[in-house]
């Protein structure tokens, strides 16, 4: 599936949810679909890359319980960040259990992910009742979710009939979910959002089971909207240069594809 031809800003119109409709706008008028996946173990080091790149990205992606020295403190700045750069917060927790639990997870425990993260992601294999207990909490805070329809790494076990099924559970919480974590376009309705995950310019991916595509090959022929860098960007001498690089590419192909360019 190529995915929507329709800009980001006419696709918001089509969105039942707030957030989506706001995420859609802001990376046309920021210009770029760039996440970058912030994977840090210092919360310095996560501050300073919000800091830095923040201007540079649509989307902030953490993996919150991967710091080390974890205090509140780090997520209330990291809001005034996301707040003074224009960015969303991503958490990627891949929550997986049954709706009471994760209502928990969501809500609770140390990290309080519900407090600032405005997006989270969640795995579709427990079924709706995962969806359901994670909308309980989200929806009043007007927060969304992401299902994971297909992940990047080899041999995963999610084929056609599971991203098929993943969607159809999506259709049935318009309003909290707003997308997928998916390498390819799972529909032609305008209103959901594609980011993928695994993109690099150089490599074809890691030691362990990472596979890597270019961010030409995952809006073009795919059809997402957004990539998420990680270690492309992180590993780079300098980031703010390789963020650059992505930024362009990236949003030139959604330009393309738009017809735009
Ligand atoms: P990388 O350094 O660009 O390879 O990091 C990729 C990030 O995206 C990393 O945080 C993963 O946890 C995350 N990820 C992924 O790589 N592939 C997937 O299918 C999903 C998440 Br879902």
């Amino acid at each position: 599936m190529r995915g929507s031809l329709l800009s980001y800003t006419e696709r918001a119109k089509h969105c039942p949810s707030a957030l989506a409709a706001q995420f859609l706008r802001l990376m046309d008028e920021k210009q770029t679909n760039l996440a970058l996946s912030a994977d840090v173990t210092k919360s310095d080091e996560l501050l300073a890359l919000a800091e830095q790149l923040g201007p540079a990205i649509c989307l902030l992606k953490t993996h919150i319980d991967i710091i080390s020295d974890f205090t509140p403190q780090l997520t209330k700045r990291l809001m005034e960040l996301a707040k003074q750069h224009r960015f969303l917060i991503f958490e990627d927790r891949k929550f997986a259990d049954i709706g009471n639990t994760v209502k928990h997870q969501y809500e609770g425990g140390i990290y309080r992910i519900a407090d600032w993260a405005d997006i989270i992601n969640a795995h579709s294999l427990p079924g709706p009742g995962i969806v359901k207990g994670l909308a309980e909490v989200g929806l009043t805070k007007h927060r969304a979710l992401l299902l994971l329809a297909e992940m990047s790494s080899a041999g995963h076990l999610m084929n056609a009939d599971y991203a098929a099924n993943t969607l159809a559970i999506a259709e049935s919480f318009p309003e909290f979910v707003i997308g997928f974590i998916t390498q390819h376009a799972l529909s032609t309705d305008p209103h959901w959002i594609y980011l993928t995950p695994g993109v690099q310019f150089n490599g074809s991916g890691d030691k362990l089971g990472q596979q890597y595509i270019s961010p030409e090959h995952a809006i073009l022929e795919k059809g997402n909207d957004v990539i998420i860098v990680g270690r492309g960007i992180l590993a780079a001498d300098d980031r703010v240069k390789a963020a650059k690089k992505y930024r362009d590419s990236g949003f030139n192909a959604y330009l393309q594809r738009c017809g735009g360019k």
